[in-house]
This record gives C-alpha cells, structure tokens and sequence, in this order.
C-alpha cells in the first residue's frame, strides 16, 4: 500500500516539500526496505533560537544494498529551511553515494545540490549512460565547488542557485532521474564478499566522503549557533556522516 502524500507544513518552501515527496516515493520501491533504529531523541528534534521555533526531523532507513538512506527535513531559525538527503551504499555493493542538499532562506534557496558520488575512482559506465539519457537542464547561476567538495562529488554534480520556479521545477526533475537511476541501480546491485578488495576500496572511499563532508563549516555553524558545539558535533558524527562499519 503506498503511504499517504503528507500535506504541506505552513510556510514549507515548495521545493523542500516536493522534493521530500519525490524521495520518499523513490525508497518505497528498495528491496528489503525497513527502518533504522534511531535514538527517539535525534529522530524529531524542537528547540528555539532568538525566541523562534526550531525543528528538525529525520526519517532512517536501510534495505538491501544501502547501510542507510537519510532524509532530514529542517527549520533553523531566521527562516532558514534544509533539506538534506544521502543514501549510503553497504560497500560489499557497487553503488555511489546518493546526496542532496537544499538551503532555502527568506530570499529564495540559495543552494541546491544534487550528485551520484563514486567512492571507488569514477562512477560505473552503465550508470553514467543513463545519467546522460536526461538533456541537463541549462542552470543561470552554477556555484563554484568548496575544495572538500570537488575532492568528493562526481563530474556529474549539480550545483546551482536556482533562478525563479521553472529553474527549482527543473532542478526537481533532475533529483528526481538521479533517483530513479539510483534506485535502478540499487535493484540490480548484486554483492561483493566482504573480503574483495573492490569492498575494502568502497568502505575506504565512503570514509573518505564522511570525512570531506565534516569539513563543510556552513553546515556545523548553523547547528552549533541553533543548538550547543558539543551537540553539532554528535550529531553530524552520528547521525549525518556517521562512518560506515568496518565491512
Ligand atoms: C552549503 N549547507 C550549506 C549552507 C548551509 C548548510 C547553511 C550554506 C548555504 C549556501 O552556501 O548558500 C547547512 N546543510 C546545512 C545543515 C544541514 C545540511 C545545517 O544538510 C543538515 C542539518 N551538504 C550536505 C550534503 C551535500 C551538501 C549531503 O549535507 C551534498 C550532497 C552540500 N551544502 C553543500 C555544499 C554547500 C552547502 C556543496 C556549499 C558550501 C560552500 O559553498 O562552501
């Protein structure tokens, strides 16, 4: 049975809402799919900040092939809303990492990113053709990477602000192909053993993506000014880029 869409929160941004519906209706067709155990305390978070409503809230869980798929939905304060989404793959398969981010403040979203990131050289052959079968949308204004991104992201990253409705629709249906070219993946994977060094080089270079991602300052600072250093920094260990477990 396919769950009910939610209803928009007052005040979403449209994008963050629709997006949060294209992926959660793209895990629904995972093999195996079952939630994460999470402690109750990170799965919905409520605070203030400057006397305004704070909320953050997180769905978990992992299926056949991926250790984890993360969709967090956020409200931090000066009306600053996130969307922030990664799939991380059991390296024993041959699967990138899915991720997504999108920071929308009073004056529009000032970021969207979208990627299928390779954590063993690049991204398979087959996965790259379809990537490609979408024409890329042509963006008005492309964000230059930080350094701990481009050590990351794959040449197929879509990094931009978007420009007006029809740009934030367009940068929609791509996340949405990414996905479904993700899923298409996931579904097809078959395993490594543990052993092979194809899984040891996969859980190496998911570290390695934990670890650039750690190195993002924009997204620990707004999570230590709306909560404490100490709790930013358990919860982007634990909960955002938490290592994979030795294969
Ligand atoms: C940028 N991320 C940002 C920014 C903020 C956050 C405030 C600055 C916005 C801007 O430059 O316009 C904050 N992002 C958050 C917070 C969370 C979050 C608080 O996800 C979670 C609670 N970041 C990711 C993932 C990707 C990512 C999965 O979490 C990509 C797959 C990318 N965010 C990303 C990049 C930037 C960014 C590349 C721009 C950084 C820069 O320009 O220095």
């Amino acid at each position: 049975m396919q769950p009910k869409p939610l209803a928009q929160p007052p005040g979403q941004h449209p994008l963050v809402h629709a997006l949060a519906a294209s992926i959660r209706s793209a895990w629904q067709g995972l093999p195996g799919l079952e939630i994460l155990p999470c402690d109750d305390d990170l799965r919905f978070i409520k605070g203030k900040l400057d006397g305004e409503g704070l909320t953050i809230g997180n769905e978990l869980f992992r299926c056949v092939g991926l250790r984890k798929l993360h969709l967090e939905v956020a409200r931090l304060g000066n009306g600053l809303q996130i969307l922030h989404c990664v799939w991380f793959p059991d390296p024993c398969y041959d699967l990138p990492i899915f991720g997504a981010d999108i920071v929308a403040g009073p004056a529009g979203i000032s970021a969207a990113i979208v990627d299928l990131s390779p954590t063993s050289g690049a991204l398979p052959e087959q996965l790259l053709n379809r990537l490609e079968a979408k024409p890329w949308p042509a963006f008005r204004q492309v964000r230059d990477l930080p350094a701990w991104g481009s050590a990351i992201f794959s040449s197929k990253v879509c990094f931009i602000r978007p420009d007006g409705v029809e740009e934030e629709t367009a940068f929609h249906d791509l996340v949405s192909h990414y996905l479904q070219v993700m899923a298409t993946s996931v579904i097809e994977a078959t395993p490594d053993p543990s052993t092979a060094l194809t899984t040891v080089r996969r859980y190496e270079g998911q570290l390695n993506y934990c670890l650039q991602q750690k190195r993002n300052d924009k997204t620990r600072r707004v999570l230590e000014k709306a909560f404490d250093s100490a709790w930013a920094d358990r919860y982007i260990d634990l909960l955002l880029f938490d290592n994979p477990p030795e294969p």
